[in-house]
């Protein structure tokens, strides 16, 4: 089993749907990776403990969603010097805005980087965390690349309906 490069965790299986999104970037890409789930108010100590570990056991990067009150991003870059992106899943009531806003208000000199509300924020954060990895990866490099340029040409080839 390869060394996970990138964890990716959330604050609860209801997160899946949108932080799976990630986790099927870094699959397609053959990015090593773990997930699971880590809340920051539910299992603050294994928040602690994911994220005092997570530079020694290898990881570049932690991907990390959640809804709500969303601190676990924001507490996972309070104890690891590894880049934290975070990832505003919405919420039941407020749509994920209270979420895109608790996490990033961060306070200076604790940085997250933070993506958009919901699936495309998950999709985001892997495609980020694939691009830093892929600055010393020639062949991850070439993937994205291609990557990019697909989307470029569906783009151009989108049809239009004639005007009514
Ligand atoms: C947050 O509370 C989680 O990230 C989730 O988005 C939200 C609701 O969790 P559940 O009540 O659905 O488990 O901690």
């Amino acid at each position: 089993m390869m060394q996970p490069l990138v964890g990716v965790v959330m604050g609860s299986n209801s997160d899946w749907k949108v932080m799976s999104k990630a986790v099927e970037l870094l699959e397609q890409f053959g990015v090593a990776h773990e997930y699971r789930v880590v809340s920051a108010h539910r299992t603050p100590d294994l928040l602690f403990e994911y994220a005092s570990t997570a530079q020694d056991r290898g990881l570049q990067c932690i991907i990390a969603g959640a809804g709500g009150a969303a601190h676990l991003p924001g507490m996972l870059a309070a104890k690891t010097p590894i880049p934290v992106l975070g990832v505003p899943v919405p919420s039941r009531y407020l749509n994920g805005q209270d979420s895109l806003y608790s996490i990033v208000q961060m306070p200076k000199g604790i940085p997250v980087a933070t993506f958009a509300i919901g699936e495309a924020g998950a999709a985001n954060a892997a495609l980020f965390a694939i691009a830093q990895l892929a600055l010393h990866e020639s062949g991850l490099a070439k993937q994205l690349a291609e990557f990019r340029q697909a989307q470029c040409e569906f783009a151009l080839n989108m049809p239009l309906p004639p005007p009514a």
